[in-house]
C-alpha cells in the first residue's frame, strides 16, 4: 500500500500506528542492580505488547525509596513528561506499583493517563477472559483496582484520550458517590456468583474425587509451554500461543501412566512476577486446581532470560494460594532450542526432567518419573475390611495398589497403597497407625 502524499507539506507522511504509545518507567531499589530493573522492562514491554500497545521510551532511576508524591523524583517526572512531549506518548507505565494518590498526581503533571504494571495485567487478563467464571474473577479485580482510585474532575486532555489500556485504566473523570456505590453495588454482586460457581465445582470435584483417581495440576510461568504439554500428552486441544496468559480457564484431561494407572491433568492459568495480588485473590477458586491437586507438574521455560527467577516467583504464588506443600516435578522445557540451559538445570535440580513438549523429546522419561513420584507420595495404610464388604476391598484395589492381605478372625487385614483421597474416604476402615 502507498503512504500518502501531502502536497502542502512537500512529504510522504507514514501513518502513525494505531496501537497506543507507551513510556515505560523503571525504579531501581535498594537490594536490586539496574540489571534486574531491565529484565522486568523487558519482560514489563512484552505484557505491553500482549496488551496491545507500544512501548517506544524507557526511563530508568535509582532512588533509596519511592518518592510520596511522584514515586520518581520531581526533576525525574519534568524529564518524563518532557519524554512524552518528544514521542507523543499516550500513556505511562510504571512497573513499580502506583499508590492511587501518585497515579493521580502523575497523571496531573504529564497529562496523560499514568498506569503500573497491576493495570497492564489486568488489561490482559480482562481480554483474555472467556468464561462465565474467567469473566466474573476478571471483573471483580478490576474494579477493585478502579474503586480506590476514583476522582472527581480529572483534568480535561485525559477525558479526552480514550481508548488503549489509558483509557480503560486512567483515573479518568467521574460522578464520584454514583460510580462508588454502583461499583461497590457490583463488587457484591460478583462475589456472591463466584461463591455460587465455585460451590458448584466443589460438587462436582467431589464426584470427581470419587473416581480415585489422582490430580496432578501442571503450573508455571507464563508462556512456559503448560498448554502445549498438556495437548501433546492428551490431545487436549487447548489454544497454545506466543502471547502471555493465553490460557485463563483450566481444563482438565485424563491421562494414562505408564503402570496404567491413570491421573487427572489439568492445565490452568500461568503465573508472572508480582503477579497483582487483587488478581490472585479474584481467581482464587481457579487457582485451586493447584492448591488441591495431589501433585504439581511445574513447567519451566529453559529458554527464558531468568528460568530460575521464573521458578521463584512460582512458587511465591502457590504458597500465596496455600499450595506451596503439595509434591512438585519441575520439567524444564523447550530443550529443542535450549539444550544445554535444559541439561544443566536438570543437573542443578535433582529429580527434575528437561523436555520438548514441542518435539517430544524427553516425554517419556517424563511420563515415567511422573508416575514413580506419584506412587512414592501414595502412602501405604493398612484397613481391616469384614469379610462381607467385598464391595470395600473392591474399591481398595481399584483405587491403589494392594500390597498384602491376611485373613483374620474380624475380617481382612489388608495394606494398600493409597491416595489421602482414598483414604479419608474409606477411614472408617483405616486400623490406625500406632
Ligand atoms: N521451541 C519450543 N517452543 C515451545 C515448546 N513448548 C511450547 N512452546 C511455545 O511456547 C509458547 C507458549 O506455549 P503455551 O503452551 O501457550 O504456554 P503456556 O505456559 O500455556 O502459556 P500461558 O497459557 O500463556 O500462560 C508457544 O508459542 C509454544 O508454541 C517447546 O518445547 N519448544
Ligand atoms: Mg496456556
Amino acid at each position: 500500500m502507498n503512504s500518502p502524499y501531502n502536497e502542502a507539506l512537500g512529504a510522504t507522511l507514514i501513518e502513525r500506528t494505531k496501537r497506543e504509545q507507551i513510556v515505560v518507567v523503571g525504579v531501581t531499589l535498594p537490594g536490586h542492580t539496574e540489571d534486574d530493573t531491565e529484565a522486568s522492562l523487558d519482560e514489563l514491554q512484552l505484557l505491553i505488547d500482549t496488551a496491545g500497545a507500544d512501548v517506544v521510551a524507557r526511563l530508568i532511576q535509582r532512588r533509596d525509596a519511592p518518592d510520596h508524591t511522584w514515586f520518581i523524583g520531581k526533576g525525574k517526572a519534568d524529564e518524563l513528561r518532557e519524554i512524552c512531549l518528544a514521542v507523543d506518548a499516550d500513556t505511562v507505565v510504571f512497573d513499580n506499583e502506583l499508590a492511587p494518590a501518585q497515579q493521580y498526581n502523575l497523571e496531573k503533571l504529564l497529562g496523560r493517563t499514568a498506569l503500573d504494571r497491576t493495570a497492564v495485567i489486568l488489561d490482559i487478563f480482562a481480554q483474555n477472559a472467556h468464561t462465565l467464571e474467567g469473566k466474573a474473577q476478571v471483573e471483580l479485580a478490576l474494579l477493585r483496582y478502579r474503586l480506590p482510585r476514583l476522582r472527581r474532575g480529572a483534568n480535561a486532555r485525559l477525558s479526552q484520550q480514550r481508548g488503549g489500556i489509558g483509557g480503560r485504566f486512567g483515573a479518568g473523570e467521574t460522578k464520584l458517590e454514583v460510580d462508588r456505590r454502583r461499583i461497590m453495588r457490583r463488587i457484591a454482586k460478583l462475589e456472591t456468583d463466584l461463591r455460587d460457581l465455585q460451590q458448584n465445582r466443589q460438587l462436582q470435584r467431589k464426584g470427581r474425587d470419587r473416581s480415585g483417581l489422582a490430580t496432578v495440576t501442571i503450573v508455571g510461568y507464563t508462556n512456559a509451554g503448560k498448554s502445549t504439554l498438556l495437548n501433546r500428552l492428551t490431545h487436549a486441544g487447548v489454544l497454545a500461543e506466543d502471547r502471555l496468559f493465553a490460557t485463563l480457564d483450566p481444563t482438565t484431561r485424563r491421562l494414562s501412566l505408564p503402570g496404567g494407572e491413570p491421573v487427572l491433568l489439568t492445565d490452568t492459568v500461568g503465573f508472572v512476577r508480582r503477579l497483582p495480588h487483587g488478581l490472585v485473590e479474584a481467581f482464587k477458586s481457579t487457582l485451586e486446581v493447584a492448591s488441591s491437586a495431589d501433585f504439581l507438574v511445574h513447567v519451566v521455560d529453559s529458554a527464558a532470560p531468568d528460568p530460575v527467577g521464573q521458578i521463584d516467583a512460582v512458587r511465591e504464588v502457590l504458597t500465596e494460594i496455600g499450595a506451596e506443600r503439595v509434591p512438585e516435578l519441575l520439567v524444564f522445557n523447550k530443550r529443542d532450542v535450549a539444550a544445554d540451559v535444559a541439561d544443566d538445570l536438570v543437573a542443578d535440580h535433582p529429580g527434575s526432567v528437561a523436555v520438548s513438549a514441542r518435539t517430544g523429546d524427553g516425554i517419556d522419561l517424563f511420563l515415567r518419573t511422573l508416575a514413580d513420584r506419584l506412587r512414592s507420595i501414595t502412602t501405604i495404610v493398612e484397613l481391616l475390611v469384614p469379610f462381607d464388604r467385598g464391595d470395600v476391598l473392591a474399591s481398595v484395589h481399584r483405587e491403589g495398589e494392594v500390597v498384602s492381605t491376611v485373613e483374620t478372625g474380624d475380617g481382612l487385614i489388608v495394606r494398600a497403597r493409597l491416595s489421602d483421597a482414598s483414604a479419608g474416604r474409606l477411614a472408617e476402615f483405616v486400623v490406625p497407625s500406632a
